[in-house]
């Protein structure tokens, strides 16, 4: 999809669902399952509140290290981490160097590549997929250490098609701190259509290294609608 034809979808799904919506996309030229419906999340207590049996990885009981993360430590809780570009995963305890403690969602820890457990930097890769062994309807990660630059962050379903998609910076609503860097923020998402993969898209050469933390899924509370109170009223009959 095109950026004009993304950032449409965002604004018309943050609005409209269902048939009305299907309807105006293809209108600009956007194909979307019949239906689906997608809500992104830039606060935590929101996301929260529509979520539920959410499994949450924090890496804190991590051993902090350079390259100390293999991927597949949360395999048994459904999570696999892949690093796109071959590059070691590391383990930083927040608190020195580019390792802001703003960047932790949960202390101590948070991994990067482009981050070292000194907190130095390197301007490598932090191109990172989280693969969920079962798709869920719901999913979120927080990003530390936006900007400067900016930090695509998308949504995959199992064919790989994007779900939803942000680019963050540091001016991005709902970032936690500054706008330097000492700074994280959550994004997350409640969908009709099965995440399977988080993908980040922060390359390398762009004097620009994030962290992750908290990496989370589960599925969704749904709320009460008049559709199902008519049912409930259906089998009390
Ligand atoms: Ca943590
Ligand atoms: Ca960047
Ligand atoms: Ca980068
Ligand atoms: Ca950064």
């Amino acid at each position: 999809m095109t950026m004009v034809c993304r950032r449409s979808l965002q604004k018309i799904m943050k609005t409209v669902t269902g048939y009305a919506a299907v309807s105006v996309l293809m209108f600009i030229g956007c194909v979307i399952p019949a239906g689906a419906q997608t809500t992104e999340y830039f606060g935590y207590p929101q996301f929260e509140a529509a979520t539920q049996s959410l499994t949450i990885v924090d890496f804190d009981e991590l051993t902090a290290g350079n390259g100390a993360l293999a991927g597949s430590e949360f395999a048994g809780l459904g999570l696999t981490i892949v690093q796109r570009d071959a590059e070691a995963m590391n383990v930083i305890a927040v608190g020195v160097g580019y390792a802001f403690v703003e960047n932790a969602n949960s202390q101590p820890n948070v991994i990067s590549t482009s981050i070292g457990m000194d907190g130095g930097y390197g301007d490598l890769s932090d191109n990172y997929d989280f693969i969920l062994s079962d798709p869920s309807p719901a999913a979120g990660i927080w990003i530390g250490n936006v900007e400067p630059g900016t930090t695509v962050v998308q949504f995959l379903d199992s064919q790989e098609a994007v779900i939803a998609e942000e680019e963050l910076a540091g001016g991005h609503e709902g970032i936690i701190g500054a706008s330097d860097g000492q700074n994280r923020i959550f994004y997350g998402v409640t969908s009709d259509q099965q995440i399977a993969t988080i993908r980040t898209v922060e390359g390398p050469g762009d004097s620009d290294g994030v962290t992750y933390d908290d990496v989370q899924f589960g599925s969704t509370l749904v709320p009460m609608t008049t559709a199902s109170w008519g049912r409930i009223k259906e089998l009390f009959r």
